[in-house]
């Protein structure tokens, strides 16, 4: 899988040459390449914003940079896609969750746009889905400065999905928002600790019986803090 990430501080991402994600770009389970916006800026300053029609506060990302970004990078992933996706970082988007996440690893090419200031002329947007599916995407509900923190994030929940990259992949599933639930509680060595004991039952040796309690678990703990879950 490709994904070209645009941003005017590239050096966000460097964090992504770590851990499971840095050992998939390594082995090349992951083409993830990083691009800074101002190399596609057309003056000495290499400006990349300008004041907003109608007025208002803070400056908005020029759109001619953001179109020769997209074309160059829409015509050079792997062969055979001709439409990538095109996804910008927005808190104005649809919610990412674990299935958006499902949906983008299936993708062979994603461009992701980091916008800053108050936002991209919207015109980068339509222009965007005259080269591929354009996705607006948001974390959740409260604000990020740019798309740059926002687009690790989906990063990291994209490439893990990739086959291969998480060496066990029954980890994937037993995992919290794979089956609509919360994660069951995990406990390890020593099973009595500072007046605290691991529950009976997960000693038992009983599978059934720990199967059952793990699944009340993930039932209650859903209902206590995520009751939104239980009724989607
Ligand atoms: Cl995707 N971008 C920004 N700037 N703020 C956000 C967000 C994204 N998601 C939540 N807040």
């Amino acid at each position: 899988m490709r994904i070209d990430v645009v941003s005017i501080f590239p050096s966000y991402f460097d964090g992504l040459t770590l851990s499971l994600l840095g050992k998939a770009r390594a082995t090349g389970l992951l083409d993830l390449q990083i691009h800074d916006l101002r190399n596609w800026a057309g003056d000495r300053h290499r400006t990349v914003d300008d004041t907003p029609y109608g007025g208002g506060a803070g400056m908005v990302m020029k759109p001619e940079p953001w179109a020769l970004a997209l074309d160059d990078l829409a015509s050079s992933g792997p062969e055979a896609v001709d439409r990538p996706t095109i996804i910008f970082p927005s808190p104005a988007g649809e919610l990412f969750r674990q299935k958006t996440a499902r949906d983008f690893a299936a993708r062979e090419h994603i461009i992701i746009g980091c916008g800053r200031y108050e936002g991209i002329d919207e015109r980068v947007f339509e222009y965007a889905a005259s080269l591929g599916e354009v996705r607006l995407v948001s974390l959740g509900d409260y604000v990020l400065n740019g798309g740059e923190v926002a687009a690790m994030a989906m990063i990291e929940a994209v490439g893990r999905l990739i086959p291969g990259v998480v060496g066990n992949p029954e980890s994937l599933v037993e995992e919290s928002h794979e089956d609509g639930l919360l994660e069951y509680p995990s406990y390890t060595k020593p099973a009595a600790w500072r007046d605290r004991s691991v529950p009976d039952v997960l000693l038992s040796g009983n599978h059934g019986a720990i199967a059952k309690w793990r699944g009340e678990q993930q039932l209650e703990r859903t209902r206590q803090r995520r009751p939104d879950l239980l009724s989607d």
